[in-house]
């Protein structure tokens, strides 16, 4: 993508709404707009973003067996009527009426719709196990909407439902979940802490939130010191070993972590940690609350109906967007972790009106995009203080700068955004460096 042809509007004062890194990071880089409180456009930058982060989550939830669907944003009061959470969603619950004055609402989660989906069509334990998600915008009134897309009253969520036939079936795809998300986090170049939580309105008695570690976190937080030498990817663990499975479940669960809700002082370890946190997921086990009452129930082999034993699991899509910048930050900008970047490389032509310097630079903007890597390149008649400012601003992982004075020499500069390290590199190794420095960390998402 050339930038004089890209919608980047990008801005050079801090906004004076935003309060934190991400929040006025995003704003500056422009990757979203804000429409009204806690509801936003996401510019062609952002969108990027949310597409990568989008795309490792679909990977994950379908290695780990989780089948894709979409269900709608508008939802009809009758199923949160049966369920008795209509009432109890109270204000949060954005309320709409439609032309024939039927009670229809924005969801802000989907437990009653999904159990209405699975009851029209499965009724045997034949059918069992299912696991179905959807990545769909939600809608939640908060009372305080803030700091940007980290708390937005629109927001994007992945949200997966499991559905079995036993309380043991339902607690081994509640771990499967659990390592997806510490595997979705981890190639995403997190650090994510499972902590137990609170079940709060989605009910049930198994809950872990999972918490990027960030002093400008909402949460109150308590962990123990070994979390920090923890190793938290999940990689060697597989998720059809159900011993190794639920081996590895209860170890990463047996060390303390805790929201302030579940803090509880007197069983805590004495080496803890007093921090904050963004809570980036949540995921719980709640057996037969939805199918209970929505009668959602299959025949078992020996022929007795029960009701569907079930999960919920959420990722919050476009709160990721702000916590991994919270995370991944200095003060002229952001640093994307290569596997979200929205551009691999950032190409900057430091003098456009150099006849030699512009044909380089396009020689370069197409063999890049002929590896396969996502290149922005600046184009722009302006000067060289502006360009580097704006690149560091957006936070490519990788900055190629070209002019004529190097050109002389037939060097180039690369620029690692991550480290700020610059070195000279000959023109005619850039590419081989490029391939090989990025390609590996790009996976097949
Ligand atoms: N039905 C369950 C799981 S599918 C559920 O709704 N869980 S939740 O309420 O915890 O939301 C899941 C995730 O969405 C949260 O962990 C958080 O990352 C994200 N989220 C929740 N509220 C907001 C919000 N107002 N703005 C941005 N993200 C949010």
């Amino acid at each position: 993508m050339r930038l004089t042809q890209y919608f980047l509007p990008t801005l050079k004062e801090d906004p004076k709404e935003a309060e934190i890194a991400s929040h006025r990071f995003m704003l500056r880089a422009g990757m979203v707009k804000q429409n009204s409180a806690g509801i936003y456009t996401w510019l062609p930058l952002g969108l990027r973003v949310l597409k990568k982060i989008e795309r490792i989550v679909r990977y994950h939830q379908d290695i780990a067996g989780a089948q894709e669907c979409l269900m709608p944003t508008i939802q009809s009061a009758d199923l949160w009527k049966e369920s008795d959470r209509y009432d109890a969603y109270g204000k949060q619950m954005l309320r709409i009426t439609d032309r024939h004055d039927r009670e229809m609402l924005y969801g802000p989660t989907n437990e009653e719709m999904i159990t209405d989906v699975f009851r029209s069509y499965l009724k045997s334990y034949k059918d069992l196990p299912k696991n179905l998600y959807h990545i769909q915008w939600k809608f939640r009134d908060e009372i305080r909407p803030r700091f940007g897309v980290m708390r937005g009253r629109e927001f994007l969520m992945k949200d997966t439902y499991s559905f079995d036939l036993t309380k043991a079936d339902a607690v081994y795809s509640y771990q499967k979940m659990f390592l997806a998300y510490l595997k979705t986090y981890t190639d995403l170049g997190l650090r994510v802490i499972p902590m137990k939580a609170d079940t709060g309105p989605i009910g049930g008695d198994l809950s872990h939130e999972f918490i990027l570690l960030a002093d400008t976190g909402e949460s109150e937080v308590f962990i123990d010191e070994k979390w920090m030498n923890t190793d938290l990817s999940g990689k060697d663990i597989f998720y059809k070993n159900k011993a190794q499975l639920d081996s590895y479940f209860k170890e990463m669960t047996g060390i303390y972590a805790a929201t302030d809700e579940t803090h509880d002082g007197v069983n805590a370890p004495v080496n803890l940690i007093k921090t904050r946190g963004i809570e980036v997921g949540h995921i719980f086990y709640f057996g037969t609350k939805y199918s209970e009452a929505l009668k959602a129930t299959v025949q078992t082999k020996e022929g007795k109906n029960v009701p569907v034993e079930m999960g919920s699991y959420g990722i919050g899509v476009s709160r990721l967007v702000g916590a991994i910048i919270e995370a991944n930050h200095d003060e002229a900008g952001i640093k994307w972790p290569s596997a979200v970047a929205p551009f691999d490389v950032g190409l900057i032509n430091l003098k456009v009106s150099d006849e030699e310097t512009s044909a380089v630079c396009k020689d370069l903007y197409d063999n890049i995009k002929n590896v396969g890597l996502d290149v922005l390149y600046d184009d722009r008649d302006t000067n060289a203080g502006g360009k580097f400012a704006d690149m560091d601003l957006i936070g490519l992982p990788w900055q190629i700068i070209v002019g004529p004075k190097g050109l002389k020499n037939g060097i180039v500069e690369l620029k690692k955004r991550e480290t700020g390290e610059r070195n000279e590199v000959s023109l005619d190794s850039i590419m081989t460096i490029l391939t090989t420095s990025i390609r590996d960390l790009k996976r097949g998402f």
